[in-house]
């Protein structure tokens, strides 16, 4: 095994710990050494270096301009004000004024040095958060869907998805001694019942859906939990495994897959199937190969019969029969909303998730001076938005003026292809990115709206999701318009998802540059327009258009 291969790194790790203390305390360099770049993911951390300077700095012979991503979990993307305010403070004096909602509900914090990711992490957790498991081969933030209609089923599914991502948190103390300067609480390295020395072959990631939105792209996730409700309460879970978005140009072997599901479960079961899902894939997945040691392929290769009976011999029940549910759409409700308690709900559009104040917006701060009234609770959602939540009556005409004076209002004046698109993080910060995303999808969006209104479909809602490379970190498989980053200014786009996140879409054009994928969409547009039936939503149509054609022809 090479020194840098992250089994072996994560064997010899004693629990995580690595030699982070040393590196940290390494002030010849901003890095951490190599094999602790691999171990600081578990903790939460990612070592970047600015991609708009590399190869400037390369000329002159510099080193790279080493900075840190910090991921802050967020169980369900609940968040009160008080933490709000600690991660705007973060945002505002160690990182770069800019506070990134990601599409997985958690915080993220960019440009960050290796002196002030100590103060991060403790300021993190002084409010009672934490940046554990946020990255590495361990389950991550476990989603759960933010503002649904029925309280009571919210409530109590929130309370599951909750309770699951205690339980899946790894055990290690490492995260305390390192960061909060604990002390070691007993002699020797400390167990990790669930994980085992080698912890995860690869990352895990669980959600929560509230039909009937499918806003967490629940067949997305290797492990997914569907609330079934029963005369307005809780009844359980229909239980879905094996779904990802990840593939790697090039390479057949990769791809993106839907969930299947597997059963259904009792609310008081969640837990052990989390557990004995977890501890399948800790045995079963492949250690030998990171492309395909993700779960979805440990299913794909077992079979899903084998999955059951591996189960049932684990768990020691046996999943009952999946209840039916219907799914409408795996966008978010933007504007106010009331609960069944009374209490009122506001959903925020922020673009990709980017939260920071310009000339035009104030938007940091606004939300801010929301955080400082004290009302009720922010969620995070998995559309890289935000909701201000459990609004009393009596405040929300202070929390709309709030919004309408930052520039926190634009749902009510933007497009519903605006409304319905988001784009991962990419360059400079990203390392993998191949294109531009976040900091080019808002122009072109100005374009497919011209063209939207050509075809006299202007107010069409239609999901747009762009990438800067294949992992699929904005879920662009499951967008009807995906945009797949395959080098700078040229992307694959693929076309023809559902609406609801239960259909993945499919490749229509390769390494197409900005002309070619606007000329390749007017098309597509027009004949929407002139030939779509009643109600059919524009992934619907394609995918009807491409498999009356030749196989040949959809693919061209
Ligand atoms: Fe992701 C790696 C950003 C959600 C699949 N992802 C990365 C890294 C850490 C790049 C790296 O490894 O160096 C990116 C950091 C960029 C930066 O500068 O911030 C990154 N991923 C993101 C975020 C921030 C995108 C966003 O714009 O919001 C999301 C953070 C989620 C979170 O809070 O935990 C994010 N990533 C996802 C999702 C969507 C989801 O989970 O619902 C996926 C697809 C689902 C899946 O996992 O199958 C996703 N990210 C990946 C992959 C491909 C994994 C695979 O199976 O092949 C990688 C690369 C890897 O793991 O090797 C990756
Ligand atoms: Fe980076 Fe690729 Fe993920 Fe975008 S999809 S954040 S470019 S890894």
């Amino acid at each position: 095994m090479s020194k840098h291969d992250v089994e072996s790194i994560k064997t010899g790790s004693n629990h995580l710990r690595g030699t982070l203390l040393d590196s940290l305390a390494d002030a010849a360099t901003g890095a951490l050494a190599d094999d602790d770049t691999q171990l600081s993911k578990f903790h939460g951390i990612y070592q970047q270096d600015d991609r708009d300077t590399r190869d400037e700095r390369r000329k002159r012979f510099l080193a790279p301009d080493h900075s840190f991503m910090i991921r802050a979990r967020v169980p369900g993307g609940v968040c009160t004000p008080e933490q709000w305010l600690a991660m705007d403070a973060i945002a505002t004096t160690l990182a770069n004024d800019s506070l990134r909602l990601t599409t997985r509900q958690a915080f993220q914090f960019h440009g960050v040095l290796k002196g002030d990711l100590k103060p991060s992490l403790q300021a993190i957790d002084r409010v009672l958060m934490d940046t554990l498991a946020a990255c590495g081969d361990v389950n991550r933030n476990v989603m759960c869907t933010p503002l649904p209609e029925l309280s009571a089923v919210h409530r109590d599914t929130v309370a599951a998805a909750d309770g699951l991502s205690e339980h899946l948190t790894p055990a290690t103390t490492a995260y305390h001694e390192i960061w909060m300067d604990r002390e070691k609480v007993s002699g020797g390295p400390d167990e990790e019942p669930i994980y085992g020395k080698t912890y995860l072959p690869r990352k895990f990631k669980v959600a929560f859906a509230i039909p009937p939105q499918n806003d967490v792209d629940v067949q997305a996730h290797d492990l997914g939990f569907v609330a079934i409700e029963e005369n307005g309460a809780l009844a359980g879970f229909n239980v879905t495994v094996g779904g990802g978005m990840g593939a790697t140009h090039g390479d057949p072997a990769t791809y993106p897959l839907l969930a299947q599901v597997l059963g259904f479960c009792t609310p008081e079961q969640v837990n052990a199937v989390g557990e004995t899902i977890v501890t399948i894939q800790r045995d079963f997945g492949d250690r030998g190969n990171r492309k395909h040691a993700r779960f979805k392929y440990t299913v794909e290769d077992h079979g899903l019969e084998w999955l059951r009976e591996e189960f049932e011999r684990r768990a020691g029940f046996a999943l009952a029969p999946p209840r039916t549910y219907h799914f409408t759409d795996n966008g978010d409700r933007y504007g106010w909303q009331q609960g069944d308690d009374g209490l009122w709900h506001l959903l925020l559009y922020i673009q990709n998730g980017r939260i920071r104040d310009t000339e035009h917006a104030k938007q940091l701060t606004g939300l801010r001076e929301i955080a400082h009234l004290g009302v009720g609770e922010f969620r995070l959602t998995p559309n890289q938005n935000v909701a201000l939540a459990k609004i009393p009556e009596a405040e929300k005409d202070t929390v709309d003026a709030l919004t309408r004076e930052h520039g926190l209002d634009a749902h009510e004046q933007l497009s519903a292809l605006r409304l319905n698109a988001m784009a991962c993080v990419a360059l400079p910060t990203c390392s993998l990115a191949m294109a531009e995303a976040e900091r080019y999808l808002p122009d072109l969006l100005g374009r497919f709206e011209a063209l939207l209104e050509r075809h006299g479909l202007g107010g069409e809602a239609i999901t747009v999701r762009m990438t800067g490379c294949p992992n699929g970190c904005a879920r662009p498989y499951l967008a009807e318009i995906g945009l797949v980053g395959k080098a700078p200014g040229r992307y694959n786009l693929h076309l023809g998802a559902a609406f609801d996140g239960t259909r993945l879409n499919r490749r229509v054009g390769e390494n197409m540059d900005e002309r070619q994928i606007l000329s390749t969409l007017d098309e597509w547009l027009g004949r929407y327009a002139s030939q779509r039936e009643a109600g059919e939503r524009f992934g619907d149509f394609v995918t009807r258009q491409l498999t009356n054609e030749t196989p040949e022809a959809a693919h061209a």
